[in-house]
């Protein structure tokens, strides 16, 4: 692709195509977006995440991941049609561009390249990333089990076979260490959204216990009006609570790390369906979820700009 014009967003796309609408997305967006590259992964691919910003030097800000499992295609997606929509946005949408001149948005398309390549030719249903270690015969740890925060609990998995493998040790995996380092050498992110399919739930820390987060009033009626948002776009209902109260305990995850760090709008959102289609999502659902998304997400940074 030579430009962002001929780019379908209602189809699903390979790392090399998104990765060559990116260099094409900031290369005709360069007054607002640019692309950082954070990190290299176990197989030494780029992890790219592009930053959305008017100017100022370390505003306040706003972090949106996805595709931190590989197989969940909706969630890259939704990401890729979510950056187009803010720079056609900015400028129009009186709210967008209050949050642009005050924030600066962060979005991490693939978080997970390996994963992501392996889905496209080998297992269109695979999940972790895909270290070995000498000496473990299964291949790949899950990203949303290595986090430091709960490392190791309830939830995760010891096995190295298992879907859920916590890891030899925290952040052991560059992907998640690559996080790790540039959230908190920026040290001044306010919202983190980790975006995984499916189950149409949108949900809180924490995850690793039962134990309730100290604004969890805050979050939940905060949850609550993005879930409505949500709905209002094709009226699709979705459920939302703590992680360990809405669908069951898991430790090591990316929003009970972000909590802990600082980060006090902390959200993982599970997109479309419930399902009857599950992670093989057709890509004519693509626009309609990220339409919808995109009202929760902006009701959520909405809330930090005047927070
Ligand atoms: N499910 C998530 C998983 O990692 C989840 C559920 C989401 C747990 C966010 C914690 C935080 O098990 C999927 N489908 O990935
Ligand atoms: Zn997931």
């Amino acid at each position: 692709e030579r430009s962002t014009s001929s780019f379908s967003y209602s189809s699903y796309h390979t790392l090399e195509e998104i990765y060559s609408w990116i260099d094409n997305f900031v290369a005709e967006n360069s007054n607002i977006v640019s692309k950082i590259h954070i990190g290299n992964s176990f197989e030494n691919r780029s992890i790219l995440v592009l930053k959305f910003s008017t100017g100022g030097s370390r505003r306040p800000a706003i972090w949106i991941d996805t595709g931190i499992h590989s197989r969940e295609w909706i969630t890259h997606a939704t990401g890729i049609w979510t950056a187009k929509k803010i720079v056609i946005e900015f400028g129009k949408n009186g709210l967008l561009t209050n949050i642009l001149k005050a924030m600066d948005i962060f979005i991490e398309l693939v978080t997970n390249p390996d994963g992501f390549a392996f889905t496209h030719s080998m297992n269109r249903l695979w999940r972790k990333n895909k270290s070995s270690r000498p000496g473990i015969f299964c291949i790949g740890v899950d990203l949303n089990r290595n986090w430091k925060s709960g490392f190791g609990g309830n939830g995760s998995n010891s096995n190295p076979c298992s879907e859920t493998y916590h890891g030899p040790s925290p952040q052991s995996e560059p992907e998640v260490a690559a996080i790790v380092n540039f959230i908190t050498n920026h040290g001044n992110f306010k919202v983190l959204i980790s975006i995984h399919s499916y189950s149409q739930m949108l949900m809180y820390p924490y995850g690793h216990s039962m134990e309730s987060v100290s604004n969890e009033k805050e979050l939940h009626s905060l949850a609550q009006d993005a879930v409505k948002a949500l709905y209002q776009v094709h009226g699709i209902q979705y459920i939302f609570g703590s992680i360990s109260a809405t669908l069951y305990v898991a430790s090591g995850i990316t929003v009970d790390w972000a909590y802990d760090n600082g980060i006090k709008y902390a959200f993982s959102f599970e997109l479309r369906d419930t399902g009857r289609y599950g992670f093989l999502l057709p890509a004519t659902q693509i626009v309609p979820t990220a339409q919808e998304t995109w009202m929760a997400i902006l009701t959520i940074m909405k809330h930090a700009l005047h927070h």
